[in-house]
């Protein structure tokens, strides 16, 4: 498998071979992982940084995705610590999407029927975030309690009146709320199965928190579109884990947590909502997904082997869209200070000198500047002060809610760049 240098920063990819023969698999241990795709060292992802740091050396790592032939976990190799990763300024705040918004009241409504939740229930989300899925069950009159390390958005969900605890989840943890009487019907675990840096321990602790007949709903990426859509900015150092249903079930498994069902979702570029629960009975959806990964080949490294080059592939074709349209003294910037975007426009080899901008409407973005690239990220305000002739949507996973925001900009002739799962200007 040839790594592919996707790095502006020119870096030994040899190693890659050497740390896949060195590494052990984040749930069954097993050795002998297999080398999907090297992007090199990149920047971390929600790393904004601040005018006054852009001259000091910004923090890299390697980002080495990989499979393990035992499990059939898709994962990244590096773990970087996660008081790094989530630290005092963690920018993503959940809120800043009404599409997110309303696709959780839609999930809590449906978890709320289907456990009869009341007053008397507990619903305890890991990850909380700003309140915005806790909010609901909130205004349902079902007590809630929301867990999450990040400071800001947990400030965030204060002030809505959403008790929040602002740690790291952990088996210890899981044990201190347990023993302190506050075990729950429901646990929500949306978008962290994925974060977790001890990922046996993190499935331990949600056990731990259950009732008996208790359920946990999961929410993660699903590797199956990140392959065949392209996503290949969805892989950075937050998210440690790439989940199939197949890898995700043995997981499960292992820490006494049975599948009741499984849904495809489309959040986030295609997701799964895993609903299940000590001795959980199966319904139809778990045997039918199983099947379907077994027979298109999910649990075996032929489906991944290839990734790397379409990768590449779509890296340089948008680099040549890009390059193409400056070259016609056309003036591009933004959209979405991303994750995602971050690890875009690094692995593509864009920086201020290709776009003006990032527009984001997250105050929390506003005035830094993004991670490598050093694009400074303002208010949408922009579009209309300063208006560019293209707008590449970053956060592409958003772009009908983005492009519904910015008709005016379209009316005006402006144009959009959809850059994943194939670049296209429309
Ligand atoms: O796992 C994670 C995924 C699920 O969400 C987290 N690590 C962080 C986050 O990843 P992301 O930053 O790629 O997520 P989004 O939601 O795709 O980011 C969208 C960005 O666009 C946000 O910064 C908000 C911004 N936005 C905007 O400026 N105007 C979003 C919308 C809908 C808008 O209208
Ligand atoms: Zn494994």
């Amino acid at each position: 498998m040839s790594s592919m240098d996707f790095n502006c920063v020119p870096v030994d990819h040899s190693l890659f071979e050497v740390r896949c023969a060195a590494a052990s698999c984040r749930v069954c241990s097993a050795r002998g992982l297999d080398p999907l795709l090297d992007l090199g060292r990149m920047p971390l992802s929600d790393g904004l940084r601040r005018k006054e740091d852009l001259d000091d050396e910004e923090p890299r790592f390697p980002l080495e995705l990989v499979f393990c032939p035992e499990c059939s976990l898709v994962q990244i190799l590096e773990t970087v610590p996660p008081d790094v990763l989530f630290g005092e300024e963690y920018p993503y705040f959940s809120s800043y999407s009404d599409h997110l918004l309303r696709h959780s009241a839609q999930s809590a409504r449906m978890l709320a029927d289907e456990l009869a939740l009341n007053r008397e229930s507990l619903v305890i989300e890991v990850a909380s975030n700003d309140g915005y899925m806790l909010r609901n069950f909130k205004a349902w009159g079902i007590p809630v309690l929301g867990i999450d390390p990040a400071k800001g958005p947990v400030e965030a969900a204060r002030q809505m009146g959403i008790e929040s605890m602002c740690a790291f989840f952990s088996p210890e943890l899981a044990d201190q709320v347990v023993d302190s009487g506050r075990a729950a019907d429901l646990v929500v675990a949306n978008n962290v199965l994925a974060h977790a840096t001890d990922t046996i321990g993190f499935v331990r602790g949600i056990r731990t928190l259950l009732k008996p007949g208790g359920l946990v709903s999961f929410e993660f990426p699903y590797v199956r579109d990140l392959i065949d859509h392209m996503e290949f900015d969805t892989i950075y150092h937050e998210h440690l884990c790439y989940f199939s249903v197949t890898a995700a079930e043995c997981l499960l498994r292992m820490n006494g947590l049975m599948l009741k069902r499984v849904e495809r979702l489309s959040i986030h570029g295609g997701s799964l909502r895993l609903v299940a629960g000590p001795g959980a009975t199966p319904d139809a959806s778990v045997a039918s997904i199983l099947a379907e990964e077994r027979q298109i080949g999910l649990d075996r490294v032929d489906y991944y082997r290839g990734f790397a080059a379409r990768v590449r592939a779509l890296a340089d074709e948008l680099k040549g869209l890009i390059d193409g349209l400056m070259k016609e003294g056309k003036r591009i910037a933004a959209y979405g200070a991303a994750a995602k975007g971050a690890i875009l426009i690094n692995v593509v080899g864009i920086d201020h000198s290709h776009l003006a901008y990032v527009a984001d409407r997250n105050p929390h973005k506003q005035g830094r500047f993004m991670p490598g690239s050093r694009l400074p990220i303002v208010d949408p305000q922009a579009i209309r002060d300063d208006p560019p002739e293209y707008l590449l949507i970053l956060a592409w996973n958003l772009r009908n809610e983005i492009m519904d925001q910015l008709f005016l900009f379209k009316e005006a002739g402006g144009r959009f760049i959809i850059p994943i799962p194939r670049p296209e200007i429309i």
